[in-house]
């Protein structure tokens, strides 16, 4: 069966990939399987056929015959479980892999979302000019961690993973920032997972969306 996937009917991010089906769009095209997409509306969203999919009203779900599956990370992990391609078939080097991508949304993603958020909610508060440097020294701290394993390997652990796609999409959040651009092996691993061709397919069947959305002329 060809699996669907849910993605934002109008992503606020207007097509820069930023929302989470990006990550599960690129871990697709990765292995080479074809999908649909089900655009829904931030209403539809919190009706009961959405939350029958999702228990938090949330984009991406991914339904594939009958499995019923949400959380990106958790999306991706089958995708990478299903198929060859994303997942090193020796035993310690899957765990690894795993590893990292619990990394990339459990400890490199919460500063990076939290910096995110406060940019967009908090800009009139009247603590946002104080609490943004804390917020760039949160997100420094683990830039500069994560460039020091990174050294100048091309990928984390050997050959690019889930782990690789989940980090450099984490990552991408911070674009126009320069934060990432301090540390230049890190500009060019984002650089090196945004070149990939599945990530280009990926990134355009998302754009695509939003531009359907414009009005022509
Ligand atoms: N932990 C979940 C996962 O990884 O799947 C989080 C899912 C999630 O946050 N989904 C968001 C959503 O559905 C979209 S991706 N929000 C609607 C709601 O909660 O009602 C987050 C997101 C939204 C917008 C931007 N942007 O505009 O740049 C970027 C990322």
């Amino acid at each position: 069966m060809t699996p669907t996937i849910t993605a934002f009917a109008s992503s606020p991010d207007r097509g820069r990939g930023l929302a989470r089906d990006m990550r599960v769009r690129w871990a697709l095209e990765e292995v080479g399987q074809p999908y649909e997409v089900r655009l829904v509306s931030f209403a539809q969203m919190k009706e009961p056929a959405h939350l029958a999919r999702h228990p938090f009203g949330q984009i991406p779900t991914y339904e594939d015959g009958g499995l019923a599956l949400f959380e990106s990370g958790a999306i991706v992990f089958h995708i990478a479980e299903r198929r060859p391609g994303l997942l090193p078939a020796d035993a310690d080097a899957r765990a690894r892999a795993v590893a990292w991508m619990f990394a990339a949304l459990n400890t490199v993603e919460p500063p990076i979302f939290e910096r995110a958020m406060a940019l967009i909610l908090e800009r009139d508060k009247p603590w946002f000019e104080a609490r943004q440097p804390m917020l760039d020294a949160s997100v420094r701290r683990r830039l500069d961690e994560l460039a020091a394993r990174l050294g100048g390997a091309d990928w984390l652990d050997g050959a690019f993973s889930a782990g690789d796609l989940l980090m450099v999409n984490v990552l991408m959040r911070l674009g126009g920032s320069g934060l990432v651009e301090e540390h230049p092996n890190l500009a060019a691993y984002v650089a090196r997972g945004q070149a990939r061709p599945a990530y280009q397919r990926a990134f355009a069947a998302q754009l695509a969306v939003f531009t359907a959305q414009q009005p022509a002329g």
